[in-house]
């Protein structure tokens, strides 16, 4: 059920080895997926390059999701190194770092603009992508990643509760759109977790404190868990499953008080 020998798929979002993408990233490996990894800018290149030393024959290319033409190399890149495409994990997110801290009311449009460009848009743009590869192998599978901070009020999630809002709508349009053709499209809403795009949030680890005196679980949750969800929505088992937000929070969302 969860083998993934002959598939090949995207990966979007790794910027270290605490990345969520990376996690599901490795869970596809193990069962045989071919992947492409992208990285965002020279910065967080040789990180990546290291990282994917690890995996079997991978294609490493450069993607900053705000730029078409960069989307466009990509898709050519995949349909000539791997001629085709099975799936694609979207893990990129940002909002630039005032309109974390600074009250709601303030926040910026340009800071509006940029922050569901490319936490949500680029769903959109990389699901056009791939959509005709996926089409002549029969069909795909895109999985995306939220937070809960979509549908509730976070203290300073601000305008990243927006961009999820977005991206969980997107999800269900792309998925509408995209069923003819067999191809799904899902979100996972994981639960806090300490990753790179989590460090420097002031409060951070009182949110994760939150979740294990209140979740269900009584626990925070891992990165290979989100994988493990992932590794169900992008293969034969999640075949009937899209338009769906899976909630891998341990539970924490189902809480009142
Ligand atoms: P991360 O910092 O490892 O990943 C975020 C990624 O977004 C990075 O790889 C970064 O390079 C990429 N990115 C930002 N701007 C980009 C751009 N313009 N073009 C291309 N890539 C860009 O952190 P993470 O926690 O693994 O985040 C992955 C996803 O999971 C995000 O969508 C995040 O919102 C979501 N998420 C995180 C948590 C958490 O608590 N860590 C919880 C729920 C959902
Ligand atoms: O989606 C996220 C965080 C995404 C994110 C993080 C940063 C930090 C660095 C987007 N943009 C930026 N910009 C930066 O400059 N999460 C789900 C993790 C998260 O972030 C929070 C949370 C949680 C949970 C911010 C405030 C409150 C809760």
């Amino acid at each position: 059920m969860n083998d993934f020998t002959g598939k090949t798929g995207l990966i979007v979002g790794v910027a270290n080895k605490r990345s969520i993408a990376w996690a599901i990233a490795q869970a596809l490996a193990a069962r045989g997926a071919r992947l492409a990894v992208t990285y965002q800018g020279e910065r967080l290149e040789e990180n990546v390059r290291e990282l994917c030393a690890s995996l079997q024959d991978p294609l490493l290319l450069p993607l900053d999701v705000t730029d078409d033409g960069q989307i466009a190399r990509v898709f050519e890149a995949i349909e000539r190194g791997f001629g085709g495409l099975d799936f694609v994990v979207h893990g990129a997110a940002f909002a630039p770092r005032e309109e974390l801290s600074a009250p709601f009311v303030e926040t910026t449009r340009e800071g509006f603009r940029l922050s569901l460009d490319i936490s949500a848009y680029s769903l959109i743009a990389l699901a056009r992508g791939a959509a005709p590869m996926m089409e002549k192998r029969g069909g795909g599978s895109i999985v995306t990643l939220t937070y809960l901070g979509s549908q509730r009020v976070f203290q300073n999630y601000n305008v990243m509760g927006v961009a999820k809002a977005a991206l969980e709508a997107t999800v269900r349009y792309l998925a509408a759109d995209l069923g003819p053709r067999n191809i799904r499209v899902n979100a996972i809403s994981a639960g806090p977790i300490k990753t790179l795009a989590a460090s420097g949030i002031s409060g951070f680890s009182g949110i994760l404190q939150h979740y294990r005196d209140r979740a269900p679980l009584r626990r925070t949750i891992e990165t290979a868990e989100v994988a493990d969800a992932a590794v169900f929505l992008l293969g034969p088992a999640g075949r009937a499953v899209t338009a769906e937000v899976l909630m891998v929070d341990g539970g924490f969302h189902a809480t009142g008080m």
